[in-house]
């Protein structure tokens, strides 16, 4: 089976990474990894949410944290203090910064992100097949308003240093409108046997793939039964901060707005937790088939069998 899923970071990753329990060796796994929250930092492309994918799966990622190295050690950090040079909200620890270096030279010779991306996993051998959702540069940014009036600051000062406490007023995928899919991207999309959309952000992770032209148009015309999984539990973000940029966006912060979002014309399916058992009647009214089951991913058992039950279900809305 060619399983594709859209995802952004730790959520996605932790997704995958029961997905990947969950299939056989015969399956195919391809990965569209959002882009948007990417950023350049002393001359380097730091990639989060494909790099959280890749060490996830490929097992070095720092597991109480989510994001960064295993074992990380922060001397480069320190001596850039020393300098005075920031951001120091941001943690770039030595062995991260290796990855950052690597993919920069590469981008720098002339090598595309999707060949550089290939490369990276040729030593984290994550067992997916990862591509960048767009080569080309897409950036988000938050509009927000504080004490230095209205101004745009990129996605990973809103996240990070800001912690999302001030209201974003607009999230915009600077370059996403000129942007173009990966090689590869679209093909996946249209040859696949199943689509995914795991528990990441559904703005600023899944939003952001969706809003690189062509992508959006290929899930919702691919032949495939398209399921996704609530990042929402009872009100609120299984974890991070997705309420805050669903506000921006004007949705309720609900396992069912969420789904009725997405809307039936792109998911065929979708899972709610089982606390929220009450909101299957609406999404299923919606167009959208729907069950409730244990969506937290305590381990990877447990996410495995999230993942079966988005697999079961994809077969149930086959068209
Ligand atoms: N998240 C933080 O909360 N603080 C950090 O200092 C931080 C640094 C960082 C460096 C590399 C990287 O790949 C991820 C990093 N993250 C950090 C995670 C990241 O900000 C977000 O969780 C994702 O972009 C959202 O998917």
């Amino acid at each position: 089976m060619r399983i594709v899923a859209l995802a952004g970071g730790i959520g996605g990753a932790r997704f995958l990474r029961g997905l990947l329990a969950a299939v056989g060796p015969q399956d195919e796994i391809t990965v569209i990894g959002n882009t948007g929250d990417d950023i350049h930092l002393y001359g380097l492309k730091v990639c989060p949410d494909l790099d959280t994918v890749m060490y996830t799966l490929g097992g070095g990622i720092h597991e109480e944290q989510g994001w960064g190295r295993t074992d990380e050690t922060w001397s480069i950090k320190a001596e850039m203090k020393e300098y005075g040079v920031g951001p120091e909200w941001f943690g770039l620890g030595d062995r991260d910064f290796a990855t950052h270096l690597v993919r920069s030279q590469m981008l720098t010779a002339g090598y595309s992100l999707s060949q550089v991306t290939e490369a990276l996993c040729v030593r984290w051998k994550p067992g997916v097949r990862l591509l960048p959702m767009s080569d080309d540069r897409v950036e988000t940014h938050v509009r927000i308003t504080d004490e230095q009036g209205t101004r745009a600051v990129h996605f990973q000062e809103y996240w990070v240093r800001l912690h999302a406490e001030v209201d974003a007023e607009a999230i915009v995928p600077v370059g996403a409108d000129t942007a173009k899919p990966a090689p590869g991207v679209l093909e996946a999309i249209a040859e696949a046997d199943v689509i995914l959309f795991p528990p990441s952000n559904p703005v600023v992770s899944i939003g952001t793939i969706l809003a690189v032209p062509g992508i959006r148009e290929a899930v919702a015309a691919a032949p495939a039964p398209v399921v996704g999984l609530s990042p929402i539990i009872g009100g609120a973000p299984v974890r991070g901060m997705a309420d805050k940029v669903l506000a921006a966006v004007g949705v309720e912060a609900t396992a069912e707005a969420v789904a009725l979002d997405y809307g039936p014309a792109l998911v065929d399916g979708w899972l709610v937790d089982t606390v929220d058992e009450a909101s299957v009647a609406a999404v299923e009214a919606a167009g959208i088939a729907c069950r409730a089951v244990p969506l937290l991913m305590t381990d990877v058992e447990a996410t495995a069998e999230m993942a079966r039950a988005a697999l079961a279900l994809a077969e149930q809305v086959r068209k």
